[in-house]
């Protein structure tokens, strides 16, 4: 058990759910072993990408999960969560992923937005709206570390959000992203849905996210990749091809490898 009370116990908490993805082996629930608060969770997920930025690894990005009212009430919560995104977990449209650097990988399909200059998130007035400079169909493939994708709230957030990877088609400049329907194929397998099971309008989303960092103290800057939510359940991603489909914004596509 660590003491989170200190940084070295937010640390070794950090390290312990660092190992698990760099070994790639599953690690039990922290909660199920002792307490953990969600302001602790912050802490350990900042360390966590600490140890992933101190490996050369560039923060490119946020996502936002528990964006979908199913999403939230399996969890019985009624906040969405905020993870980081690294340079190290972007999949370039139409490529590759080695499926060896994931434990049990899923894919989701998302709405990406840009940011073209830094969010004041100390200006009450700030407008994220106004930030953002474009749109884009996206994969998130999301990877819990907990043994069998089984967390609280607190647990995921600490493991930043089950983030893993990250693949964006291509950029329209900024508009309405409402109600548009959206396609997920993964090998024989496909979900449908809309942009609306992304509280509401994905927008939504970004009112979310600039509120969440304002409490989390989580910068948002210019040319950062802002990850809006799913809009349908995630499909695993095993030897095959994701596809994610969303109308009138086009198409994004990765393909799970054995290398
Ligand atoms: O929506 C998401 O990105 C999922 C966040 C974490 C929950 C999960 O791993 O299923
Ligand atoms: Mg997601």
């Amino acid at each position: 058990m660590s003491d989170t009370t200190t940084d070295a116990g937010v640390d070794a908490l950090a390290r312990r759910l660092d190992d698990a993805q760099t070994s790639r082996t599953e690690t039990p629930s922290i909660e199920a072993g002792q307490p953990l608060d969600v302001d602790t969770a912050y802490r350990v997920q900042k360390a966590l990408v600490g140890l992933r930025t101190g490996r050369g690894e560039r923060v490119v990005g946020v996502k936002l999960g528990f964006t979908s009212k199913a999403k939230m009430a399996q969890m019985g919560v009624s906040d969405v969560i905020v993870g980081r995104l690294t340079d190290a977990m972007q999949v370039r449209d139409g490529g590759t992923t080695d499926l060896a650097g994931y434990i049990h990988p899923k894919a989701e399909p998302e709405v990406a937005y840009r940011l073209a200059r830094d969010v004041d998130l100390d200006d009450p007035d700030e407008d994220i709206l106004s930030a953002v400079d474009a749109v884009a169909p996206a994969i998130e493939i999301i990877d819990s570390r907990y043994l069998d994708f089984k967390f609280t709230y607190a647990d995921v957030v600490a493991d930043n959000t089950s983030a893993a990877g990250f693949a964006v088609g291509p950029w329209s400049p900024m508009r309405s992203a409402a109600d548009l329907d959206v396609r997920l194929a993964v090998g024989d397998e496909e979900n449908a849905g809309t942009t609306a099971a992304i509280l509401g309008d994905p927008e939504q989303a970004l009112h979310a996210l600039l509120d969440m960092c304002r409490r989390r103290r989580i910068p948002l800057k210019a040319g950062y990749v802002v990850l809006a939510g799913a809009a349908t359940a995630a499909l695993p991603l095993g030897e095959a091809e994701a596809r994610c489909t969303v109308e009138g914004l086009g198409e994004v596509s990765l393909k799970g490898v054995r290398k």
